[in-house]
């Protein structure tokens, strides 16, 4: 039976947990999460760092994930850390776009030309300029601690999309950002704002005719028992941010906070070996349950999604220059 007293002997034990400093002895476990299953690169990555965090403080502090959309969306998951009633967050920049707007010329149709143009860029300084905007802004209420990798965006249906006159008349599941649904509708497609937690059962039950996204979703999130032809529309390289609920971080110690940034680092390079291993793998994976991948004329999207470039890019023009002149 809870009587007041435990009650309120259990809100404490909460209030030390998450305070940290306040109850040197007392143990913290941080709560993690992430829209993909437990084996999937980015999961993998914060969990090894948290028994980083573990062996560090000698147990004091540790991580727990929820991983595979427990916690919600990713909309529900950046709430969550604003509030501080989840600490660490793993999320794509498509989610934050609407948070804080610097991040979408990431979320632009074409803006790298290969994963690697991506890598350079979020590895040198307009990366780093980047997050620092997203802790500085008021409106994050979130610290950023990495980078993580999620390869490239190509469109899955149970037809091919090889060229824009393809996706006529097709609904294809788009991020919940608006830039996102018009990119789809200069590409041919009816773009349809859903948040990922919807997703499958919109794809099998018929509410969309397809999504779009990179190897390891659709195998990890078993999209391709419903879709079966993946085309290599190529449209979008967006990287995704691991953050921490500022509201937490506020009250850590200037080690901790230190040491939180430094595994964070080491975070950030091993998930990036973990995505390569893993999207090889995820390819083949696919291949051999049947899904057939098709080439697109990624030229006749670039094209057909120049208006969106242009009218979302025209504020990040400067920016866009040095995305582009980025070897
Ligand atoms: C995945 C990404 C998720 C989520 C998802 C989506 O590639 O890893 O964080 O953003 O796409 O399409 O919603």
């Amino acid at each position: 039976m809870i009587t007041r007293r435990t009650f309120l002997a259990s809100t404490a034990a909460t209030t030390a947990t998450f305070t940290g400093h306040a109850f040197a002895q007392s143990k913290v476990v941080w709560k993690a999460s992430d829209v993909h299953p437990l084996g999937y690169p980015t999961v993998e990555a914060i969990q090894n760092m948290g028994k980083k965090l573990e062996a560090a403080t000698n147990g004091r502090i540790s991580i727990q994930m929820f991983p595979s959309m427990q916690l919600g969306g990713e909309k529900e998951m950046i709430e969550q850390a604003q509030v501080g009633a989840l600490q660490i967050a793993r999320i794509s920049v498509g989610a934050m776009g609407p948070v804080v707007d610097d991040l979408n010329v990431f979320n632009l149709p074409f803006v790298f030309r290969d994963e690697a143009h991506m890598r350079k860029v979020i590895d040198g300084p307009i990366g780093q300029d980047l997050l620092d905007r997203v802790t500085a802004s008021p409106a994050s209420r979130l610290v950023v601690l990495g980078w993580m990798d999620a390869g490239t965006r190509n469109v899955y249906a149970n037809k091919p999309a090889t060229k824009p006159a393809d996706l006529k008349g097709m609904k294809i599941r788009m991020m919940g950002n608006p830039l996102f649904v018009e990119t789809m509708n200069a590409m041919g497609g009816n773009g349809v704002a859903m948040g990922f937690n919807e997703l499958f059962q919109a794809l099998q039950t018929g509410v969309v005719d397809g999504a779009e996204n990179n190897p390891p979703t659709l195998l990890a999130q078993n999209h391709y028992t419903v879709s079966k032809v993946y085309s290599l529309t190529g449209h979008l390289i967006i990287p995704e941010i691991f953050v921490f609920s500022k509201r937490t971080w506020d009250g850590l110690s200037k080690e901790d906070q230190a040491l939180v940034r430094k595994l964070s680092r080491e975070a950030q390079m091993e998930q990036r070996a973990l995505w390569d291993k893993y999207s090889g793998e995820a390819e083949t994976k696919l291949k051999a349950a049947g899904v057939k991948f098709v080439e697109a004329d990624k030229k006749a999207f670039y094209a057909s999604t120049q208006p969106i470039r242009d009218k979302y890019g025209a504020k990040y023009a400067a920016l866009l220059k040095r995305i582009e002149e980025t070897r």
